[in-house]
């Protein structure tokens, strides 16, 4: 049976009463509101779930009350689920601070359901400053995180797709920039190319930015990004992160990058990793979500858009 809610705890509550305080809940999933709400694209929770299969009753063991045996403190209960999905230890704990604790006890089903509604909740956060509709985008990050190809996959979108009027400013930092083929790309789809800094040119539906990785710990190379990207203006600055490094590594780029305010993040590589908690981990560390996914080498292929339901429920199948 379906139920709705504004929250997750509405939504529980709902279920609860109809179907009794054993009901299971078999899916979460965040929807666009069916009430006028809809028009200013407010959201409400809605809950799958049915009563559960009448059970021979067995005894629990002696010395156990019968509530602790069906549920468990909330402290040990989403602590301890968050864990088993994968998350590291500074996830789970931030997921969990968040989840308001009533001192009740729950069952595994009322655990999953609030930390899934905290999960969603964490990542629209880290969504509040990606618009909608980008126009000047700009992919910063570190040499050879697939900035370039991510790029010349998103203008044949918009150009070929969306039918979008794009350019592409292809500048130099303090080394040259070598993307060659996202210029023979970007000419082959009938893209003006600029390669040196012009305010004076019309402006175009779409413009992109693509500059050469650097180490941000360069004070030098970082003033000229900074000096470009000021000039520039863009309204979606994307720090790119190979998804497939390690997670010590791509953390440490999320720290170094950050002066720099990123709207969100564009992971690449997820052709060769596509761990879930990984990605959690980023998302809860940095406060920035995900804004899309480039998926191999292969132009236009793999290019994503992904939101929080979606990466929710690839860490939820982990288990
Ligand atoms: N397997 C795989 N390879 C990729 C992917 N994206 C990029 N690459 C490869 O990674 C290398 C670097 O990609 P680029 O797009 O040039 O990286 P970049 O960030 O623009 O590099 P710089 O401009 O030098 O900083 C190239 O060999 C690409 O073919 C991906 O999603 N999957
Ligand atoms: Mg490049």
């Amino acid at each position: 049976m379906l139920f709705k809610g504004h929250t997750a705890e509405e939504a529980l509550a709902k279920v609860h009463q109809s179907l009794g305080s054993s009901a299971i809940v078999v899916q979460l999933k965040r929807v666009p509101s069916a009430g006028i709400g809809r028009i200013w694209g407010a959201m409400e929770i809605e809950a799958w779930a049915q009563a559960p299969a009448p059970l021979t009753p067995t005894p629990p063991p002696s010395g156990v009350p019968v509530a602790r045996v069906r549920s468990a403190p909330k402290e040990a209960r989403t602590l301890e689920l968050l864990l088993s999905l994968g998350l590291n230890e500074e996830s789970a704990r931030k997921v969990h601070q968040s989840i308001p604790g009533s001192g009740a006890a729950l069952t595994n089903q009322e655990a999953c359901l609030q930390l899934g509604a905290a999960l969603l909740d964490a990542w629209d956060k880290g969504t509040k400053r990606i618009p909608k509709t980008p126009r000047r985008i700009a992919l910063i990050g570190a040499a050879g995180s697939g900035k370039s190809i991510a790029t010349a996959k998103w203008i044949t979108i918009e150009s070929l797709r969306h039918r979008q009027d794009c350019r592409i400013w292809c500048l130099d930092g303090i080394v040259a920039n070598s993307a060659e083929f996202l210029s023979q790309h970007a000419e082959l789809l009938g893209i003006p190319v600029e390669t040196t800094w012009n305010p004076g040119l019309p402006p175009c539906s779409r413009e992109f930015l693509d500059l050469p990785g650097w180490n941000p710990t360069d004070p030098d190379v970082s003033d000229r990004m900074a000096n470009l990207l000021d000039r520039f203006e863009p309204d979606c600055l994307l720090l790119t992160l190979n998804a497939a490094y390690e997670a010590s590594i791509l953390q440490n780029q999320v720290v170094q990058f950050m002066p720099f305010r990123p709207h969100g993040l564009l992971l690449t590589h997820l052709d060769e990793c596509g761990s879930p908690s990984k990605i959690w981990d980023l998302v809860l560390a940095s406060g920035i979500a995900v804004f899309g996914t480039s998926s191999g080498r292969f132009i236009p292929g793999g290019f994503e858009r992904t939101g929080g339901e979606a990466w929710m429920e690839r860490l939820f199948e982990q288990v």
